[in-house]
């Protein structure tokens, strides 16, 4: 059994700290705090660590700019799924879309979203069904067991959560170090997660991880 950590999307266009296009709720200076904080002790531990990005082109399908008439977070359906239609955010070597966790801390990054095609919340495989690079990542690495956080909760944290129990991982997901974009739909991804076989814990406990 060997455990590593994946950390969602901390990147300022998500955040209020740095009042991005679509900040989620709750992600103030704080929060990042705790997110460096705990992610520089589980490095120290010797836990790999792999952040995902939202890396997308400015063509990107996702964002409600790129549909004539349509507004933010309305929703249209794309080959029968149900898109939210969200601000431009993450576009690819912008600052917004920059990481807020020093390189020091993680082993390795994965960048998804980046087909202007497809929307992409989970880290494993974008909505066209391209895998990232992240599953094989976490093969080379003999990892077995994932623990999860970052944003958000509702979107990349759930949706990487559920594609890490379908390739077979054991996983955990930190509830205090997540952050959600709608309240309902945060609650309803973490009781989803747990119906579905994630474990959530409150915090980072040391001594429950292997
Ligand atoms: C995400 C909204 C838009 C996510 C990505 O990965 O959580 N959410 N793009
Ligand atoms: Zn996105």
């Amino acid at each position: 059994m060997k455990t590593g950590i994946i950390v969602a999307d901390i990147q300022g266009d998500f955040t209020e700290l740095k009042d991005g296009p679509l900040s989620v709720e709750g992600t103030d200076q704080r929060f990042i705090d705790e997110i460096i904080r705990n992610t520089r002790m589980l490095k120290q531990a010797g836990f790999p660590v792999i952040v995902t990005q939202d890396w997308h082109p400015a063509n990107h399908v996702s964002f409600y700019t790129n549909h004539e008439g349509k507004k933010a977070f309305e929703t249209i359906s794309i080959q029968g799924k149900t898109q939210v239609l969200w601000p431009p955010h993450c576009v690819q070597k912008t600052e917004g879309a920059a990481l807020l966790i020093d390189d020091e801390l993680f082993d390795a990054v994965v960048r998804k979203g980046t087909n202007g095609k497809y929307d992409s919340y989970s880290g494993f495989e974008d909505d066209g069904g391209f895998e990232t690079p992240l599953n094989s990542i976490l093969k080379k690495w003999s990892i077995t067991n994932l623990v999860i956080y970052g944003v958000a909760t509702d979107y990349c944290v759930e949706a990487t959560a559920l594609d890490g129990l379908k390739h077979g991982y054991n996983v955990i997901v930190i509830k205090d170090l997540t952050r959600g974009i709608d309240p309902e739909s945060t609650k309803s991804a973490l009781a989803e997660m747990e119906q579905g076989g994630v474990v959530v814990f409150d915090t980072i406990d040391l001594n429950k991880l292997k």
